[in-house]
This record gives C-alpha cells, sequence and structure tokens, in this order.
C-alpha cells in the first residue's frame, strides 16, 4: 500500500497536491454533528460517547474526502482527567474549577492518574483506527501545557490570558509547578492515544501568541520540545504537528527548537513569507482565513489558489488558519477542496 498523503508530507515529500484537512471539521457547521450532538445529550456526553465520538469524526471523511481525521475529543478533558471540574455554559463555552494556590494545584491528580477517566477517548481512537478509509490518516491531539493553563487559572476562555499571566507573574513557582504537570500528563496522555492508534498527534498552542521573549522560550518552546523528545522516544518515528498560534516572528525556527515535523501557521503570517522563513525548515501546515468558510465565492477561490502556488516548492499541508466556525457553509469547504485538489 502507497504511504498516505498526509504522513508522505509529514515525512518531509514535496507533492504535487497537497493533502488537506480541517480544524474543527467535525463541528457545529454540520447539520450531521448537530443531530449526533442531540442525540448524545450535550457536548461533553458526546466526547466521552466512544462510538458517537467516532461517528462525529468520520461525518467530515465521508462528505468531503479529506486526507486526515481528528479525533473527536477536546483539550479540556485532561484537566478533567486531573481532577478539575469541567463544564459547558451553552451559548458561552466551557468553564472550569480554577487553580490559583498551590493547594489547589496540590489537590489535583498526578499524570498517572488521568486514564481512568480518559478510556472512552482512547476507545474512540481504536474504532478510527478501525473504520478509516485506508487512505486517511489519524490525528491525536492535546492542547499545549500553557494554553491549557490559561483555561485552568481562570476557569475560562479569555480574551487575553490575563489571569494566567497574573499567576506567573505573582508566583511563578506555582505557575511552573502546574505547566510541569501538565507537561508530564500530555506526554502520558498522547501516548496513550498513539497506543490506541494515532497515527500524528498535534498540539494546540492556542493562546501562544500572548507570550512574549523569555515566557515564549520558557512555556511555549521548552514545553513542546519536552512533550515531542519524549513521544519520540517512545514511539519512533511518530509524527507531530506544533500549532503555536499567533507566534509570528516566533514561527520561525520553532520546528528546530522543538523537533516539531510540521508547523502549523494561522493566518495572521503570509504563505509567502512562510514559505522563504519557515517552511525551508521542514513541512507546514495551513493557513487559508476561516472566515472564507463563511464568504465563498472567488474570494475563497483565489485565495485558496495563492496559498497552495506560495507552499509549492516544499513539503505543505492544507489546512484553515483557525477552526472553521459555525456559521462555516459546507458548500463552501467543498469548494475548498475542490480548489486544492485542482489548483496544480
Ligand atoms: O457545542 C459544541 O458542539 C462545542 C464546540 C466544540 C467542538 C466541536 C468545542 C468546545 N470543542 C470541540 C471539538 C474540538 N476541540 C476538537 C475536535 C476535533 C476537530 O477539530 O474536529 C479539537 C481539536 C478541539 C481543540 C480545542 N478546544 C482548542 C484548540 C484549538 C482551537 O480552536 O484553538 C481549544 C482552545 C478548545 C477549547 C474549547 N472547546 C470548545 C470551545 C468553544 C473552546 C474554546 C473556548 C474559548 O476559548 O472560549
Amino acid at each position: 500500500m502507497t504511504k498516505k498523503l498526509l504522513l508522505r508530507a509529514l515525512a518531509g515529500e514535496t507533492l504535487p497536491t497537497p493533502p488537506i484537512w480541517m480544524m474543527r471539521q467535525a463541528g457545529r457547521y454540520l447539520p450531521e454533528y448537530r443531530a449526533t450532538r442531540a442525540k448524545a445529550g450535550d457536548f461533553l456526553s458526546l466526547c466521552y460517547n466512544s462510538d458517537l465520538a467516532a461517528e462525529v469524526t468520520l461525518q467530515p471523511i465521508r462528505r468531503f474526502g479529506f486526507d486526515a481525521a481528528i479525533l473527536f475529543a477536546d483539550i479540556l478533558l485532561l484537566p478533567q482527567a486531573l481532577g478539575a471540574e469541567l463544564w459547558f455554559e451553552t451559548g458561552e463555552g466551557p468553564r472550569l474549577s480554577t487553580i490559583t494556590r498551590p493547594a489547589d494545584l496540590g489537590a489535583l491528580k498526578g499524570k498517572d492518574d488521568i486514564h481512568d477517566r480518559l478510556a472512552p477517548v482512547y476507545e474512540t481512537m481504536r474504532i478510527l483506527a478501525r473504520e478509516l478509509p485506508r487512505e486517511t490518516a489519524l490525528i491525536g491531539f492535546a492542547g499545549a501545557p500553557w494554553t491549557v493553563a490559561s483555561y485552568m487559572v481562570a476557569g475560562r476562555g479569555t480574551p487575553d490570558q490575563g489571569p494566567a499571566h497574573a499567576l506567573k507573574a505573582a508566583d511563578r513557582k506555582t505557575f511552573s509547578a502546574l505547566i510541569e504537570l501538565l507537561t508530564e500528563a500530555t506526554i502520558e496522555y498522547l501516548s496513550a492515544q498513539v497506543v490506541a492508534g494515532a497515527e500524528v498527534v498535534k498540539l494546540f498552542d492556542s493562546w501562544a501568541g500572548s507570550l512574549k521573549g523569555q515566557d515564549f522560550t520558557d512555556f511555549a518552546l521548552a514545553p513542546a520540545a519536552r512533550i515531542i523528545a519524549a513521544l519520540k522516544a517512545r514511539h519512533p518515528g511518530l509524527p507531530v504537528i506544533a500549532f503555536p498560534r499567533e507566534a509570528g516572528p516566533r514561527y520561525v525556527g520553532f520546528a528546530r527548537a522543538t523537533g516539531a515535523d510540521c508547523v502549523a501557521l494561522d493566518n495572521s503570517v503570509s504563505a509567502e513569507w512562510a514559505a522563504a522563513n519557515v517552511q525551508k525548515d521542514g513541512c507546514v501546515q495551513g493557513n487559508l482565513d476561516p472566515r472564507h468558510m463563511v464568504t465563498g465565492g472567488q474570494g475563497l477561490v483565489d485565495e485558496t489558489r495563492r496559498i497552495v502556488r506560495a507552499f509549492a516548492k516544499g513539503p505543505h499541508i492544507f489546512n484553515l488558519g483557525h477552526g472553521i466556525t459555525p456559521d462555516g457553509n459546507p458548500d463552501n469547504v467543498a469548494l475548498m477542496v475542490e480548489t486544492v485538489r485542482e489548483a496544480r
């Protein structure tokens, strides 16, 4: 069997047509996702129902024929497995019990105590490994320690990660210990996903952009480097995608500094700049503005072609610069896929 396209790009091959998948490809923009979520009851019940989580993972593969499927789960399941309380406020987003004092941190579980809670997620992965089409790659994921910590400290999503920055400034010891625990637990979580069938893992550092200077080095680069080194030691040859969203100039050298096989680019950097400065070190992923999934039309086609062309001289995985939003139109997704596959 020829190797899956996504794995070939991750191994550094320049392909005539880039493989394509889409962040949040299983999600609320799809009517079949909304129907399955209603059947599960709510979002978290869907995450922990292995059959239904596998079903929503497969839905966008059936509809669009993407080159990769990403496990349906959430980055906040790991804090929950560590003992944080987690719930979703309808129409608002996630809420967690907060970690602000050494005692809150001390009450959490250890890195090896997460697997009972996460067993249904591993079962979802095993189902997917069996049921995916043979040409489709299977991606596991976790949040990067800084991004996950930003939710745990604040107890919710925040525009500027203010509470996490404040804890980092006021009590660096407690903050660093939280990052340490998350780094270790993320290694165990991702490693278990690989054992269950993930062929690639992706580390989502959605809020990396708010770390500056030495903080970026200490809390984005260093934990990613440790996680990637540990995973590759346990699973030789495992490809890793890192997404330090809005890292801007710090995208340069990120792959070399962390050992990532591919850096995922958000849409705030130009594809032409990234081809010259980031793709020179290896595979890149991205970076169409997700708003085109709402607006569609010639703008979508032109931008898609421009990005494919800009990255044509090296290994590239086509994706959005961030997740598709609930108001995205499935017809526009189909148009993007068609355009990528015709572009060269
Ligand atoms: O009501 C719903 O159905 C919930 C919407 C939703 C979905 C579809 C959430 C809540 N999570 C998910 C699934 C999810 N989350 C996946 C599944 C695979 C896929 O992409 O299809 C993945 C990879 C994630 C990762 C995730 N969750 C990130 C990192 C990527 C990113 O978008 O930056 C983050 C930051 C989260 C937290 C989260 N979960 C859900 C929401 C609405 C949020 C963001 C909350 C906030 O910051 O306010």
